[in-house]
């Protein structure tokens, strides 16, 4: 079958135009934290179904789009997820995590205690669907569904930040009981929790830094293959 293709929407800025733009988004994302300390002030679900549209926005495996967002702002829902993530990281750091992974969360100052998950005045679940489901109930393929739904959460967080709004990439493991208490189907598994909301007014944030670039990435420009024998 011949696919139906239609002209791209693209106006094509200048180079300079490009330039800035690129320099001027990275200090933007440059500014985005992972923030723990929530403000409980109000966002609008509105403002959530935004983000959620920018997020749905990736790419994905054969456009499946493989991912279901679970937006919950009810206050004995998020108690419910408090007092069994709470449960599963308590088992983490009583001893489930090993010493070499205990010693790697010390600079991030986390632990068991997980007040944000009532604080915050929505929790966001981004499930995985491991397989469709269509009209009948019948299983339809999903493809590079991990990637498909890690690149939606980037652009989930990267539209949090951009809205003037903070989250969490919580992954309170394992995180069965997130299908239970959100009641979703088999064919999903939840993969992030994230609060969203405000930072606190007094939030604090560990002492990170990013990677230098040249850590991060190597250029191969035309005359580097030909030095190359
Ligand atoms: N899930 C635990 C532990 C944890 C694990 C990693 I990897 C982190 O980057 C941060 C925390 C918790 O949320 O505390």
């Amino acid at each position: 079958m011949k696919p139906k293709l239609i002209p791209l929407q693209y106006e094509k800025p200048s180079l300079p135009e490009v330039a800035a733009r690129a320099r001027s988004f990275f200090e933007v994302m440059n500014r985005r934290r992972t923030v723990r300390d929530f403000s409980p002030a109000r966002v609008p679900a509105g403002v959530i179904e935004d983000l959620v549209r920018a997020a749905s926005t990736a790419p994905s495996g054969a456009h499946r789009q493989p991912w279901t967002f679970v937006a919950v702002s009810d206050p004995v829902i998020k108690r419910r997820i408090r007092i069994a993530a709470e449960r599963e990281e308590h088992e983490n750091y009583g001893g489930r995590m090993p010493e070499e992974w205990l010693r790697a969360l010390e600079p991030l100052g986390t632990d068991e205690h997980k007040p944000f998950l009532e604080i915050a005045p929505w929790l966001v679940v981004l499930f995985r669907q491991n397989y469709g489901l269509g009209p009948d109930g019948e299983h339809v393929r999903h493809y590079y569904v991990s990637e498909s739904v890690g690149i939606a959460a980037g652009l989930f967080l990267t539209a949090v930040h951009q809205a003037g709004l903070v989250a969490l990439t919580h992954t309170p493991s394992p995180m069965g009981f997130l299908r239970e208490i959100l009641k979703r189907p088999d064919n999903e598994t939840a993969c992030l929790l994230m609060p969203v909301g405000y930072p606190a007014a007094d939030a604090r944030v560990p002492d990170l830094r990013r990677k230098p670039l040249e850590d991060v990435l190597q250029i191969l420009r035309e005359q580097d293959s030909a030095q190359r024998p």
